[in-house]
Protein backbone atom coordinates (compact mmCIF):
# COMPACT_ATOMS: atom_id res chain seq x y z
CA UNK A 1 0.00 0.00 0.00
CA UNK A 2 1.45 3.60 -0.70
CA UNK A 3 2.03 5.74 1.97
CA UNK A 4 0.26 9.22 1.71
CA UNK A 5 1.74 12.12 3.99
CA UNK A 6 0.69 15.85 3.99
CA UNK A 7 2.67 19.19 3.97
CA UNK A 8 2.06 22.76 3.63
CA UNK A 9 5.16 24.25 1.85
CA UNK A 10 6.04 25.20 -1.84
CA UNK A 11 6.48 22.04 -4.13
CA UNK A 12 10.03 23.52 -5.25
CA UNK A 13 11.45 22.44 -1.96
CA UNK A 14 10.62 19.25 -1.51
CA UNK A 15 13.07 16.50 -1.88
CA UNK A 16 11.38 13.41 -3.78
CA UNK A 17 11.82 11.22 -6.43
CA UNK A 18 9.56 13.59 -8.44
CA UNK A 19 6.96 16.40 -8.22
CA UNK A 20 4.04 16.80 -10.04
CA UNK A 21 3.38 20.43 -11.72
CA UNK A 22 -0.17 21.79 -12.67
CA UNK A 23 1.45 23.01 -16.10
CA UNK A 24 -0.42 23.81 -19.47
CA UNK A 25 -0.69 22.58 -22.51
CA UNK A 26 1.64 24.53 -23.80
CA UNK A 27 3.75 23.07 -21.98
CA UNK A 28 6.25 26.61 -21.68
CA UNK A 29 5.50 27.30 -18.51
CA UNK A 30 3.41 30.23 -16.80
CA UNK A 31 1.89 31.74 -13.68
CA UNK A 32 1.39 29.58 -10.16
CA UNK A 33 3.18 26.88 -9.35
CA UNK A 34 4.49 25.98 -13.01
CA UNK A 35 5.99 29.62 -12.79
CA UNK A 36 7.49 28.62 -9.40
CA UNK A 37 9.04 25.32 -10.90
CA UNK A 38 10.44 26.77 -13.83
CA UNK A 39 12.12 29.63 -11.94
CA UNK A 40 13.63 27.64 -9.76
CA UNK A 41 14.39 24.86 -11.27
CA UNK A 42 16.33 26.83 -14.02
CA UNK A 43 16.47 26.75 -18.33
CA UNK A 44 16.77 22.48 -18.39
CA UNK A 45 13.62 22.11 -17.67
CA UNK A 46 12.00 24.37 -20.27
CA UNK A 47 14.45 23.29 -22.86
CA UNK A 48 13.04 19.35 -22.60
CA UNK A 49 9.73 20.78 -22.41
CA UNK A 50 10.53 22.36 -25.73
CA UNK A 51 12.17 19.16 -26.89
CA UNK A 52 8.76 17.06 -25.88
CA UNK A 53 6.66 19.86 -28.02
CA UNK A 54 8.73 19.17 -30.89
CA UNK A 55 8.43 15.34 -30.67
CA UNK A 56 4.59 14.79 -29.40
CA UNK A 57 2.84 18.29 -29.80
CA UNK A 58 1.24 20.00 -26.82
CA UNK A 59 0.26 18.28 -23.63
CA UNK A 60 -3.39 17.07 -23.27
CA UNK A 61 -5.27 17.62 -20.00
CA UNK A 62 -5.49 14.84 -18.52
CA UNK A 63 -1.87 13.71 -19.98
CA UNK A 64 1.35 13.74 -17.90
CA UNK A 65 5.17 14.48 -19.38
CA UNK A 66 8.29 13.89 -17.59
CA UNK A 67 11.48 16.37 -17.56
CA UNK A 68 14.40 16.64 -15.64
CA UNK A 69 14.22 18.42 -12.46
CA UNK A 70 17.38 21.14 -12.89
CA UNK A 71 18.36 22.70 -9.96
CA UNK A 72 15.80 21.40 -7.66
CA UNK A 73 15.91 19.25 -5.39
CA UNK A 74 13.76 16.59 -6.95
CA UNK A 75 14.70 13.49 -9.28
CA UNK A 76 11.98 14.69 -11.70
CA UNK A 77 9.30 16.67 -12.88
CA UNK A 78 5.98 15.70 -14.18
CA UNK A 79 3.92 17.91 -15.94
CA UNK A 80 0.51 17.14 -15.98
CA UNK A 81 -2.49 19.23 -17.91
CA UNK A 82 -5.53 20.23 -15.25
CA UNK A 83 -9.13 20.72 -16.53
CA UNK A 84 -9.99 24.60 -16.60
CA UNK A 85 -13.23 23.85 -14.26
CA UNK A 86 -16.51 24.97 -16.84
CA UNK A 87 -19.06 23.58 -14.32
CA UNK A 88 -19.37 20.17 -16.54
CA UNK A 89 -18.87 18.11 -12.69
CA UNK A 90 -18.47 14.79 -14.66
CA UNK A 91 -16.15 15.96 -17.57
CA UNK A 92 -13.87 17.66 -15.39
CA UNK A 93 -13.56 15.14 -12.69
CA UNK A 94 -12.62 12.68 -15.24
CA UNK A 95 -9.62 14.61 -16.69
CA UNK A 96 -8.51 15.44 -13.11
CA UNK A 97 -8.87 11.78 -12.53
CA UNK A 98 -6.91 11.34 -15.54
CA UNK A 99 -3.87 14.13 -14.15
CA UNK A 100 -3.30 11.71 -10.95
CA UNK A 101 -3.63 8.48 -12.71
CA UNK A 102 -1.11 9.17 -15.75
CA UNK A 103 1.86 11.23 -13.50
CA UNK A 104 1.32 7.83 -11.04
CA UNK A 105 1.73 5.48 -13.70
CA UNK A 106 5.21 7.58 -15.54
CA UNK A 107 6.36 7.59 -12.08
CA UNK A 108 6.26 3.77 -11.45
CA UNK A 109 7.42 3.23 -15.38
CA UNK A 110 10.61 5.11 -14.43
CA UNK A 111 10.70 2.84 -11.22
CA UNK A 112 10.37 6.00 -8.61
CA UNK A 113 9.41 5.38 -5.23
CA UNK A 114 7.86 8.81 -4.01
CA UNK A 115 5.79 11.18 -5.76
CA UNK A 116 4.34 15.06 -4.56
CA UNK A 117 1.49 16.34 -5.95
CA UNK A 118 0.82 19.98 -6.15
CA UNK A 119 -3.44 20.66 -5.52
CA UNK A 120 -3.62 20.56 -9.74
CA UNK A 121 -6.19 22.67 -11.21
CA UNK A 122 -7.07 24.68 -8.03
CA UNK A 123 -5.83 27.87 -8.99
CA UNK A 124 -6.10 29.80 -11.49
CA UNK A 125 -8.07 27.03 -13.55
CA UNK A 126 -10.59 27.36 -10.66
CA UNK A 127 -11.65 23.53 -10.20
CA UNK A 128 -13.56 23.38 -6.77
CA UNK A 129 -11.16 22.49 -4.03
CA UNK A 130 -12.81 20.09 -1.52
CA UNK A 131 -13.98 17.87 -4.64
CA UNK A 132 -10.44 18.12 -6.54
CA UNK A 133 -8.71 16.88 -2.98
CA UNK A 134 -11.83 14.16 -2.85
CA UNK A 135 -9.94 13.00 -6.41
CA UNK A 136 -6.84 13.53 -5.72
CA UNK A 137 -7.06 10.84 -2.28
CA UNK A 138 -9.38 8.63 -4.37
CA UNK A 139 -6.80 8.36 -7.40
CA UNK A 140 -3.94 7.53 -4.63
CA UNK A 141 -5.79 4.95 -2.85
CA UNK A 142 -7.16 3.37 -5.60
CA UNK A 143 -3.63 3.16 -7.05
CA UNK A 144 -1.86 -0.56 -6.97
CA UNK A 145 1.57 -0.60 -7.30
CA UNK A 146 4.87 -2.67 -6.08
CA UNK A 147 7.12 0.44 -7.25
CA UNK A 148 5.90 3.21 -5.49
CA UNK A 149 6.36 3.83 -1.40
CA UNK A 150 5.03 6.99 -0.83
CA UNK A 151 2.85 10.11 -2.05
CA UNK A 152 2.97 13.50 -0.66
CA UNK A 153 0.19 15.94 -0.89
CA UNK A 154 1.87 19.18 -1.18
CA UNK A 155 -0.22 22.26 -0.37
CA UNK A 156 0.02 25.61 -0.70
CA UNK A 157 -2.82 27.27 1.21
CA UNK A 158 -4.59 26.71 4.43
CA UNK A 159 -8.09 25.71 2.82
CA UNK A 160 -6.40 23.08 0.80
CA UNK A 161 -4.13 22.23 3.52
CA UNK A 162 -7.82 21.61 5.99
CA UNK A 163 -9.55 20.01 2.98
CA UNK A 164 -6.52 17.35 2.83
CA UNK A 165 -6.25 17.12 6.59
CA UNK A 166 -9.80 15.72 6.49
CA UNK A 167 -9.96 13.68 4.21
CA UNK A 168 -7.32 11.85 5.00
CA UNK A 169 -8.89 11.16 8.80
CA UNK A 170 -11.93 9.67 6.74
N1 LIG B 1 4.16 24.99 -4.37
C1 LIG B 1 3.05 24.24 -4.20
N2 LIG B 1 1.83 24.62 -4.59
C2 LIG B 1 1.72 25.84 -5.18
C3 LIG B 1 2.83 26.70 -5.40
C4 LIG B 1 4.09 26.21 -4.97
N3 LIG B 1 5.22 26.93 -5.12
N4 LIG B 1 2.37 27.82 -6.01
C5 LIG B 1 1.03 27.68 -6.15
N5 LIG B 1 0.63 26.50 -5.65
P1 LIG B 1 -2.03 26.93 -10.20
P2 LIG B 1 -3.80 25.38 -11.99
C6 LIG B 1 -0.72 25.90 -5.59
O1 LIG B 1 -2.77 28.19 -10.49
O2 LIG B 1 -4.99 25.85 -11.24
C7 LIG B 1 -0.31 28.15 -14.52
O3 LIG B 1 -0.16 29.43 -15.07
C8 LIG B 1 -1.90 26.84 -5.63
O4 LIG B 1 -2.19 27.34 -4.33
O5 LIG B 1 -0.55 26.98 -10.14
O6 LIG B 1 -3.68 23.94 -12.33
C9 LIG B 1 -0.11 27.05 -15.57
O7 LIG B 1 0.86 27.41 -16.54
C10 LIG B 1 -3.01 25.94 -6.14
O8 LIG B 1 -3.64 25.26 -5.05
O9 LIG B 1 -2.40 25.76 -11.28
C11 LIG B 1 -1.47 26.92 -16.17
O10 LIG B 1 -1.68 27.87 -17.19
C12 LIG B 1 -2.27 24.89 -6.97
O11 LIG B 1 -0.87 25.09 -6.73
C13 LIG B 1 -2.41 27.20 -15.00
O12 LIG B 1 -1.65 28.01 -14.09
C14 LIG B 1 -2.53 25.01 -8.46
O13 LIG B 1 -2.61 26.37 -8.84
C15 LIG B 1 -2.79 25.94 -14.29
O14 LIG B 1 -3.73 26.24 -13.31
Amino acid sequence: MINIELTKDDITKIEADAIVNAANSSLLGGGGVDGAIHRAGGKQILDECIEIRNRQGKCKTGEAVVTTAGNLPAKYVIHTVGPVWNGDEEKCSELLANCYQNSLKLAESLGLNTIAFTNISTGVYRFPKELAGKIAVKEIKNFKSEILEKVIFVCFDEENEEIYRTLLKE
